[in-house]
């Protein structure tokens, strides 16, 4: 079961570091606040003390599993937290980006060591427009400015870790494709014209082993990860 047990911090560095080969699969960590929250390929997490969900949850995939998928299976057990509390729909921007009005309210990392897999949700819950990153590169918005109200950060936790214990333990079993229907419907990219290391070309889909599909100028390609720029 995801969410036990929980250790709860009011500051730390990244809960990334609060969990190793030590816990059992489904320990979670969460913090108040992050002095060095991280996201992928060294680039930062940041938020106001108190604003949002940050949460670590270790996670023993089966071998036969495709571990970066992960970040996809993360990605829409946050989609659906945040669309259960805002009413509204949210999508997946491949790989790791969710997406409410074309603005990014949660990122996920998946980060492997030994054997294990620490998997990182952060969700903008409660943050103002100021107190969100101006310069990010894909613009950040947060639950409470899609909808100007504050909520509970428990409730949005709880209502994360019983998406993401439903989702794991699909694709534990039947791997990715036991949740592709529900990803292939808020697959943000999909249809939009992108740029992904220097090839431009249109996104045609998430592919059912979780790479993304484009259709460039010279020919069709799969990308199985990296970085997509994207027109608005
Ligand atoms: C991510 O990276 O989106 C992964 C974020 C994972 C955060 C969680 S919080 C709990 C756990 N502990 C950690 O230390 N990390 C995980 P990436 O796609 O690389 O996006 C990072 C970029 O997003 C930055 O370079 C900024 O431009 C922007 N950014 C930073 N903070 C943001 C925020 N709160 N909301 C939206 N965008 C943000």
């Amino acid at each position: 079961m995801i969410g036990s047990p929980h250790r709860h911090v009011e500051e730390c560095e990244s809960t990334q570091l609060l969990l190793g080969t030590e816990h059992p699969e489904g320990a979670i960590a969460t913090t108040d606040h992050q002095t060095g929250g991280r996201g992928r390929r060294g680039r930062t997490w940041v938020e106001a003390p108190g604003t949002a969900v940050l949460v670590s949850v270790l996670l023993r995939p089966p071998p036969e599993r495709v571990a970066p998928q992960l970040s996809l299976v993360g990605g829409l057990a946050a989609a659906m937290a945040a669309e259960d509390a805002l009413g509204l729909a949210a999508q997946i921007k491949w790989p790791n980006d969710v997406m409410v009005d074309r603005r990014k309210v949660a990122g996920v990392l998946a980060e492997a060591r030994d054997g294990v897999v620490v998997l990182g949700i952060g969700i903008n819950v409660n943050q103002t427009r100021e107190q969100l990153p101006l310069e990010a590169r894909v613009p950040a918005a947060s639950l409470r400015t899609v909808d100007g109200r504050e909520r509970d950060r428990e409730q949005v936790l709880d209502l994360l870790l019983a998406h993401l214990d439903r989702l794991y333990g699909a694709w534990r079993e039947g791997g990715l494709d036991a949740v592709y229907e529900d990803l292939g419907a808020r697959d943000f990219l999909r249809g939009r014209r992108v740029t992904v290391d220097g090839a431009a070309g249109t996104a045609q889909m998430i592919t059912r082993d979780g790479r993304l599909a484009v259709e460039t100028d010279s020919g069709s390609i799969e990308v199985e990860s990296g970085e997509v720029a994207f027109e608005r």
